[in-house]
């Protein structure tokens, strides 16, 4: 922390008025499910992003990173930024910074900004919400000197901003990962429930241990299609559903359209058994018309031909089912349902929703081999990192299985002023 300091100091000229450190997240289960609208279960973890910040006078923000990695970059004020897709690094500090001059309809002042992490990027720890959050807060505080923030916005009300604003860099997210990095506390794993968001602190098992490791596979996530691609069919699945039902609903959500339809999850998963495995553009045309296709596609997935339909159904309520069922588990200390939960998760993940890879098959099996009670890939998937549940009477060998980190449910956002 002296170090960041010194060069903040020596970067900028002048001392830090502000620290922000925010962290990433692993989700223990509930994977692309956040914005169908189902309750998911992540921790916060101890790596962060650690960012300082004062006012200049120089109109401008300027935005640097400790690792020479990510360029620095200037942008002056006022700035027309609306969005970058694909995203570069500083893009993300954007996302945040705009939710809040946007909602509160700032006039924005010059910021200096210099960046610190460690969480692995790229890898389903989501350090690009964690840059979000944290240049939100920042945003805040330096526009209300004289005030505690979270006076001026709750932690909800952050969450959902950086939750939308996030979407600046073209992924349409649900909210897991800011929720579960502004509103943690530590100690506890969080249920957290959307529309409206709030979340229910969910005490682990003592003797519950979860290991993060790496497949040495990454994926941004912004800078392809395939995440939007899921959104995209889950929405057609939403659409079929209605039509099948005769029912009527505004939104998109899977969850909301379960509630329209007012079926059970045994329901829904029986009904989208009966739907095709994959259909053309035409059929679906032919099945929802033109209009209620658009509404369902997104900027990058314009060109889509063909969509899997059953089973991203068949993923997103079993896996929705998935983690009330381990909720349970956790209060009831069955860290075996836990693990058996976990492991079923990610053959969903793998199989129905293809968002896994052979990197994180193979990392799943060896930590299960290993003698794990369960095991999953963690985050958007498609490479990054899986978790993993040992109990803590049980062997492990970490020279055999290398993880990154054994996780504790860490801390939320958290500012401080410097001066
Ligand atoms: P993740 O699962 O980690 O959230 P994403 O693909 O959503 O993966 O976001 C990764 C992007 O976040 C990176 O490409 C980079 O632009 C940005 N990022 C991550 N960590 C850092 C960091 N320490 N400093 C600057 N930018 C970072
Ligand atoms: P990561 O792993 O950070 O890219 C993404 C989404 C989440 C959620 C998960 C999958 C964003 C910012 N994050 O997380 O909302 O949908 O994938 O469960 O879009
Ligand atoms: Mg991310």
């Amino acid at each position: 922390m002296e170090n960041l300091i010194e060069n903040f100091e020596r970067l900028y000229g002048v001392k830090p008025q502000l620290k922000v450190r925010c962290p990433g997240r692993v989700n223990l289960i509930g994977e692309h499910i956040d914005y169908h609208g189902y309750s998911v279960l992540p921790m916060a973890t101890t790596v962060s992003t650690t960012v300082l910040a004062a006012r200049n006078s120089e109109n401008c923000l300027k935005i640097a990173n400790v690792d020479e990695k990510y360029k620095s970059a200037t942008i002056e004020l006022p700035s027309a930024w609306n969005g970058a897709s694909p995203p570069q690094w500083h893009d993300y500090v954007l996302c945040g910074w705009k939710g809040v001059i946007e909602k509160m309809n700032y006039e924005s002042v010059g910021i200096f900004l210099l960046f610190a992490g460690d969480i692995p990027e790229s890898s389903g720890l989501s350090s690009s919400s964690s840059i979000v959050c944290a240049s939100a807060l920042v945003t805040l505080a330096i526009h209300e000197p004289q005030k505690d923030i979270f006076d001026v916005w709750s932690r909800e009300q952050l969450a959902e901003i950086c939750a939308k604003s996030e979407q600046y860099v073209g992924t349409q997210g649900g909210g897991m990962d800011q929720a579960a990095e502004v509103l943690a506390k530590e100690g506890s794993a969080l249920k957290i429930n959307f529309n409206p968001l709030s979340c229910e602190r969910i005490s682990l098992p003592e003797s519950a241990v979860f290991v993060v490791a790496h497949s040495g596979a990454t994926l941004n996530k912004a800078a392809t299609s395939q995440f939007n691609e899921r959104v995209v069919e889950g929405r057609i699945v939403a659409k079929l559903l209605l039509k099948y039902f005769d029912c009527d609903c505004s939104s998109l959500r899977l969850k909301d359209v379960q509630k329209a339809c007012d079926i059970s999850f045994e329901e829904a998963l029986k009904t989208v058994e009966t739907f095709p495995e994959t259909v053309s553009r035409e059929d679906v045309v032919e099945a929802i018309g033109e209009e209620n296709l658009q509404k369902c596609l997104s900027a990058n997935t314009q060109n889509m031909r063909t969509f899997s339909i059953r089973s991203r159904g068949r993923h997103v309520f079993s896996e929705a089912r998935r983690v009330e069922q381990f909720a349970e588990a956790c209060r009831s200390n069955d860290i075996d349902a836990m693990g058996k939960l976990m492991s079923e998760s990610h053959i969903s993940c793998s199989k129905d929703y293809e968002c896994s890879c052979s990197e994180l098959d193979d990392l799943t099996k060896k930590y299960v081999d290993g003698g794990a009670v369960g095991a999953r890939l963690t985050g958007a998937g498609w490479g990054g990192c899986i978790v993993a549940l040992f109990k803590s009477s049980t062997f492990i060998d970490f020279d055999y299985l290398s993880p990154l980190f054994v996780s504790k449910p860490s801390s939320g956002i958290q500012v401080q002023r410097l001066q």
